[in-house]
Formats: structure tokens, sequence, C-alpha cells
């Protein structure tokens, strides 16, 4: 959604400052909506867990902005059927699970703002049309999770037109209105075409239970439910149980977007089934709507990152997403780093988001005005031209042709971005190690630099960071290994055979912003 960066910390802070405000009339005609969130215990595959769908653990996420991903019948919009053609695409990366960004009916291109949940927006189809999605990559045994947005709806939405200054109306406790008249009202950051439903009325409640179990009746493997902090607990609670009587195998994906990590714990207990890691993006980009930046770039102690390597399979993991700048523009389009991010996303643990287009370092930053998220969901880049069969025009481009940027240029190229990021999802899928909740960090004399291992009971990788714009010497500490490295490792980037020194100091040399992936294994 449109300037979505922002208006997710106003939402938090607006919210708070909404429920403090003084209403403008008298009596407020809803009471206050959420509880507020209590403090519990740090994050750990605990009580949940039991409960969370397995498959989370292996999957890897592809975020796809459906009107700009492909389009199937030439009009210039990405449509359903254009991302069904392109299952091959994603599946060769090497995802497994579709998240699409909302698809329903709505007023505005971005889709956030729905007008009927049970329909598909024209413009990207038909119901038929996700439904021959969906099974197209159960066949490739992909999953398919959809947004939902339950914390606003339109101003077109029925309910609300129906209410809007009409206090008797049957649907006038849909919303939180802000006087009497019901001519005012709380909305989603202030965003008028955005009113905050009340969720302590049974019957929007109901409505959303009712739609979770619509689209889960077609086969759709979950939801990716955000602004989690504008709704309840208890209303996240009643759905997890919903959708959970009607699929056990469905998940709930929550959007908390705090960067307080000890803001998330309270949405796992008994809500969500994972959530994103927005602490650890925070930590990485330092702001989602600057560039130059946070651990990628340097300029948050490496250290950070520890805290990314406690043991849980609750979080996903992400360098990007459509509401934030793109991974290639925070690190300054610089070739190196949007290598090592790639490198981290897909070797830490937790699950690996991957937002469409990220993987061939296609470009994009927040703009201005009404449509300042546009360069961040610019047309995915297929071609070397730029033109071609399915690629769309909705939205302005934020690269050029024949400038290394599109799968053409970098399918078939060993050394692209497009290719690491294929390896390293193979990698994943090959080797358990690189699933497991096994991470430590590991220790050097280096300032700017920062690794860590991870291993199961075959494998080992040892993953190092030189983070700063200088060649570095520097010597790990694996002394202690939670794991053999006795005999010849292997070097994954550079080839070749790597042994540790019997002592247990290992010094590498590494170039300005390189990441080095070593492996000591069984095969
Ligand atoms: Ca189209
Ligand atoms: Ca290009």
């Amino acid at each position: 959604m449109r300037l979505r960066s922002i208006l997710i910390f106003l939402a938090v802070m607006g919210w708070l400052v909404a429920c403090s405000k003084p209403a403008p009339t008298a009596a407020p005609a809803v009471t206050a909506v959420a509880p507020t969130p209590t403090m519990a215990a740090p994050l750990s595959p605990g009580a949940s867990i039991s409960e969370t769908p397995a498959w989370i653990r292996d999957a890897i996420l592809y975020e796809v902005y459906p009107r700009s991903f492909y389009d199937s019948n030439g009009d210039g919009i990405g449509d359903l059927k254009g991302v069904t053609s392109r299952l091959d695409y994603i599946q060769t990366l090497g995802a497994n699970t579709l998240w699409l960004t909302p698809v329903f009916s709505s007023t505005s291109p971005h889709g956030f703002d729905v007008v009927d949940f049970y329909t598909v927006a024209p413009s990207l189809g038909t119901k038929d049309d996700l439904i021959e999605l969906v099974q197209q990559a159960h066949n490739r045994k992909m999953r398919v999770v959809m947004d939902l947005v339950v914390a606003y709806t339109s101003n077109e939405f029925p309910q609300f037109k129906e209410s809007l200054g009409k206090p008797d109306s049957r649907y006038s406790d849909w919303y939180q209105w802000s006087n009497n008249a019901h001519t005012t009202y709380k909305s989603y950051a202030n965003v008028r075409a955005m009113p905050l439903l009340n969720h302590q009325n049974p019957a929007v409640q109901t409505h959303f239970l009712q739609v979770a179990r619509y689209w889960l009746s077609i086969g759709v493997d979950g939801f990716r439910l955000g602004d989690a902090t504008s709704v309840p607990h208890e209303f996240w609670k009643a759905l997890r149980l919903a959708i959970k009587q009607a699929s056990s195998e469905a998940i709930l994906l929550g959007e908390v977007w705090e960067s307080d990590p000890k803001k998330l714990p309270p949405y796992l207990q008994d809500e969500f089934d994972a959530l994103f890691d927005v602490p650890l993006y925070y930590t990485l980009a330092g702001n989602p709507d600057r560039d130059g930046g946070g651990w990628l770039n340097g300029r948050t102690p490496p250290g950070a990152l520890d805290t990314a390597l406690s043991p849980t399979t609750q979080l996903v993991r992400f360098t990007g997403a459509h509401n934030t700048n793109r991974v290639a523009s925070l690190v300054g389009q610089d070739a190196a780093r949007k290598r090592l991010a790639a490198v981290l996303l897909l070797t830490l643990p937790g699950t690996p988001l991957i937002y469409y287009g990220n993987e061939i370092g296609m470009p994009g930053s927040l703009g201005a005005g009404a449509l300042a998220d546009a360069p961040r969901r610019a047309p995915m880049d297929w071609t070397k031209s730029g033109k071609g069969a399915g690629v769309t025009q909705d939205l302005a481009r934020t690269n050029k042709p024949d400038d290394g940027i599109s799968v053409e240029e970098q399918q078939n190229a060993p050394d692209s971005l497009l290719s690491l990021y294929r390896l390293l999802v193979k990698l994943r899928a090959d080797h358990a190690a690189l699933r497991s909740g096994n991470a430590q960090p590991a220790a050097s004399e280096c300032k700017s630099c920062y690794a860590y291992l991870r291993w199961d009971a075959n494998d080992l990788y040892f993953v190092a960071f030189n983070l700063s714009g200088e060649t570095r010497s520097v010597t790990f500490d694996l002394t202690k290994p939670p794991r053999s490295m006795d005999g010849p490792g292997q070097d994954v980037f550079r080839g070749g055979v790597v042994n540790l020194p019997s002592n247990g100091r290992y010094t590498l040399t590494m170039e300005p912003w390189e990441v080095r992936l070593l492996r000591w294994g069984k095969q």
C-alpha cells in the first residue's frame, strides 16, 4: 500500500494517539480497540511451535506483487494467469511458497483497501484464475499464501458506505466512530480511505472467519496478515482457531511492525505460526525508507546480528519487501554487498523471504506523493530490452535496458546474482544444516567482520563477512567448533579445498564486502 513504511510507524503511533486523543464530541461510540500487549517470555520454539505446521521450517517464501509480475493478456497489468505462467521461473529459483499481496477487489491498485473479500480484482483475473494458480502451484509441491487485510477496509466497503453518517444503520457497529453522528472515524494511519474496523463487534469477526474459510476451501495454504498491532489479540486467537479447524496445515504469517523484539512474543501465543522478523530488518537496513544504513552497510556493530542466531523456526527473515526500499538500493547498488545480503538471507536460521526482483538486483526506493511506493513495486524485469511478452507497464521501471538487471541477462550467467540466489537456495534445500536451528557466532579481533557456524549431524557451514570497504586479513577462533572441522572443507564460492590449522585459529583474507562460505560435510 502507499507510503506503507511510513504508515506502519504512524499506525503504531497513530493508534496510541487515537486512543488518547479526546473525541471531538461527547461519548465515543465504541470502546477502546486493543488491550495493551503484555510482556512475555523471550522468543523460543516453545509452547506454540507444536501447533505450527512443520512445512514452514523448510519454506522459502517468494513475495509477488501481482500487478508488476507478469502480464498474460497484454493490457500492461500483471495478473494471476501471469503468475501461474511463471511458476517455472519461481520453481527454478527454488522458492516453494508464494505470498501474493492482496488480490481482492479494492479501491486502489495496491489492493490493501478491500471492497469485497470474496472477489478477485478484475484487473488481476477471476476466482477461477486463482484456483488454477493454487492448483498449478500444488502440482509442483509449492504453496500459496494470500494476503488478508483484516485491520481496515476501503471506505467503499458496503458496510462502511451504509453506516457513514447513519448511527441507526445495522452496520453502525462495524467501525470506530469518533462522534455520535458517525461522520468522523478512526482510520489506518489517518488515511480516510481506510477506516479501521471495530473488532469487538462479533459480526466483524464472523465476517473474517467466513472469508478465511472460503479461501481455504479453494486450497490456499494460509494467510499473511498485516498490521497485527491494529487488531486485538482476541481477534487473532479466534481467527487462528477458525483457520486451524478448517485446515491444520494452513499457516498464519503475522506482520507486527515493531523494531523492538520484545513486542513480538505475545503474537506467537495462540495467534500466529510465524512473524516477520521486523527487528532484524531494522538491524540490517537501519531504516526501511532510507538507503545506505544498517548492518548491511557496516553502519551497525556487526555483533548486533548475534540475536538473529537464536534458535527459532517462527521468524521470517527478509532483506526487503513491498513496504521497504529494495535491498539493491539499500546497499547503493554495490555488487559485493548485493551478494553479501543474499548469502546472509539464505544462511540464517528461520524462514527466508525473497521479494520478487531482489534476486536480480532490481533497485527501488521510496518516492514521493501518492505513488511513493511505486519504485519498490516496479515491473519485474524479464528481458534485456525491458520490453516483450509479459513485461508490465502499470508502474514505471526502476532500471534500464541492457544494464545487466533482468532475468534474460542473468539466467545463464554463472556469476550473476540470480545464479547466486539459485545456488544458495539449493544449498539450503540440500543441506539441513542450513535449515536447522543450530547457529553460533565465531569470534575474531576484527571490528568490521562477522562470522557464524551452521551445522547438523552431516554438515557444518562457516559463513564469514567483511563488512567494510577494506581488504581484511582476519583470524577466526574456531578452537571449539560444535561439530568436527577435521579434514578438508570446501570453499563454496572460490572453489578448492580448505584445511583448518590444528590450533583452530583460522585466517582468511577477505576482499572489501566479501562473504565467504566454507563447508565441512559428508558430501
Ligand atoms: Ca493483464
Ligand atoms: Ca534491465
